[in-house]
């Protein structure tokens, strides 16, 4: 398997079509994808304050809880169901960012043929929104965000979105340091620095401040970390009576998959996770040519060529570790 993952989508809008629609519309649900990450969060949060900022009434809406570790993009909050909103706003117009099928809707995935609007990264987009713009070189959806924004608001980004934004490329960039990293995105980021984000500060608190429950997860994965074909591939499995035994909850375990994945000489990284109903969530990291969103794609999952997941049941979750091995080919 070859990184040619399909870099050419057609997609029918354009920024300044999306930029049209949205000045034509009001009443905005943004939704997130299921176990947000910064990316999606600081995409929708974003957008959710530049439509305000154009007189627009607009609400995030995000199936699960905004993790700990993330808090700091949304001053506090946790909880952004669509119920939050006030009992009188009528939603009219959706949009998803960053949200690669109606599956990661999560709890919301029920309102996928609602989707109004679908701005995204992934390669794998399966276009379930009436209009989609899917641009899999942008390194994160708040590239594209940037661009609307930009636009919007004739280059005055307020330094709270700007913030929103410097994170979620931050995020998806592994601090800069991962191959989507492009000179647009270095570029972007650099706006947005000018724009008055606080990049030690937000640096800060996506890569080095961790709870005590967090460093126990990583903890865990070291110790129990296994290795496959020569060292080429790293192996972990968190249990959920592993999680209470270590004292750590799923949450905690966002960056088990960094920790394993920076042994020397690895070059893919597998970790699964029980969840509360039993099922496991495979998550795999490729830092060579291989594409583990097509691999993770076996198992009705997806993502991106460096980084995808898929969902399994119990019963099949040792098989399935066993066949992505497989389909990386180090043992042919
Ligand atoms: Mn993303």
């Amino acid at each position: 398997m070859t990184r040619t993952s399909e870099m050419s989508v057609v997609n029918n809008i354009t920024i300044a079509g999306i930029c049209k629609i949205l000045q034509r519309n009001d009443n905005f649900l943004i939704f997130t994808h299921e176990n947000p990450d910064a990316d999606t969060i600081g995409s929708c949060f974003a957008l959710v304050s530049t439509l305000r900022a154009l007189g627009k009434t607009a609400y995030p809406a995000c199936g699960d809880r905004i993790p700990n570790s993330l808090v700091f993009m949304t001053d506090g909050e946790r909880d952004f169901h669509i119920e939050d909103a006030p009992a009188d706003f009528m939603p009219e117009y959706y949009i998803s960012v960053d949200v690669a099928s109606g599956a990661q809707l999560g709890a919301y995935r029920h309102l996928a043929d609602k989707i109004d609007l679908a701005m995204d990264h992934h390669a794998t987009h399966d276009k379930y929104a009436k209009h989609y713009y899917i641009d899999p070189r942008a390194a994160a959806c708040a590239e594209i965000v940037y661009n609307v924004a930009l636009r919007l608001l004739s280059g005055e980004i307020p330094v709270k979105t700007a913030s929103l934004l410097y994170a979620a490329l931050a995020a998806d960039t592994g601090g800069f340091r991962y191959a989507n990293t492009t000179p647009v995105t270095h570029k972007i980021a650099a706006k947005l620095i000018e724009r008055g984000a606080n990049h030690a500060e937000i640096c800060r608190n996506l890569f080095e401040c961790k709870t005590k429950q967090a460093l126990a997860a990583e903890a865990f994965a070291m110790a129990n970390v296994t290795y496959f074909s020569d060292g080429k591939i790293s192996y972990v499995k968190i249990t959920k009576q592993d999680k209470k035994n270590c004292g750590f909850e799923d949450e905690d375990t966002y960056d088990v998959i960094n920790v394993i994945r920076r042994v020397d000489g690895v070059k893919i990284a597998i970790f699964a996770r029980e969840k509360d109903d039993g099922t496991y969530k495979i998550s795999t990291r490729s830092a060579c040519e291989i594409d583990v969103s097509k691999i993770c794609a076996i198992f009705g999952g997806g993502g991106h060529a460096g980084a995808a997941g898929c969902s399994v049941s119990p019963d099949e979750t040792e098989s399935a570790v066993r066949r992505i091995i497989k389909e990386c080919g180090f043992d042919d």
